[in-house]
């Protein structure tokens, strides 16, 4: 993506995950909005979003974090929420183990609480260490946790899986997570 797209799908992720109502934007309670809405509000905001150019975002996100309907006239982000949203995620059975990037710092915290969803609706876990390193690098020293998915699983968690690969779920127990060695 180039520098332009990527500053618009930031905007684009602002709006349709965190801040609609800063925006002026209505989502429906499954986290869509309209196209056309979205436009007016990037406009209002001085945020040369054309038709165009947001199907472009759309497409080249390295994340693919937004899908937009077929007919092309709602848009919504695939997950990382912090409104209240029901995006409608169908249980699923997750690997054994999944992993968590976070950053070192946390780690004292995460030992006392488990990982908590904190700003957004779920913990996000990766299938890959790779992932994991990447989402973990975003805060500071990458630091792995290793989360005994199918245990939690079995111990009765919901597990979901986002349309670009996240699996998600409510919190995951101390008792679940594998710490890496000081
Ligand atoms: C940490 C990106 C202290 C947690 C990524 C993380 C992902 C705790 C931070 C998606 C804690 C929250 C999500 C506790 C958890 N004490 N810290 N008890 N429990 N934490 O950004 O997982 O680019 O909300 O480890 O690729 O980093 O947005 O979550 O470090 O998929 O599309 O609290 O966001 O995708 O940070 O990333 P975040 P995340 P997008």
């Amino acid at each position: 993506m180039n520098a332009t797209l990527t500053r618009l799908s930031k905007f684009v992720s602002l709006v349709l995950r965190h801040q609609p109502e800063t925006y002026g934007l209505a989502l429906d309670a499954h986290g869509w909005a309209r196209v056309d809405d979205l436009l007016a509000a990037a406009a209002r905001a001085q945020v040369p979003l054309t038709r165009e150019l947001l199907i472009e975002v759309v497409a080249e996100n390295d994340k693919q974090r937004f899908v937009l309907s077929e007919d092309g006239s709602v848009i919504r982000a695939r997950q990382g929420h912090s409104v209240q949203v029901d995006l409608q995620f169908v249980p699923l059975e997750p690997p054994e183990v999944l992993y968590h990037g976070t950053a070192a710092r946390f780690l004292t915290s995460i030992r006392a609480q488990g990982l908590l969803p904190q700003a957004r609706q779920h913990v996000h876990l990766s299938a890959d260490r790779e992932t994991a390193t990447r989402v973990g690098a975003r805060h500071g020293k990458p630091a792995i946790l290793v989360v005994a998915s199918g245990a939690l699983h079995q111990a009765g968690h919901a597990f979901y899986r986002s349309e670009n690969g996240f699996w998600l779920t409510a919190a995951v127990p101390v008792a679940y997570i594998a710490f890496p060695e000081a």
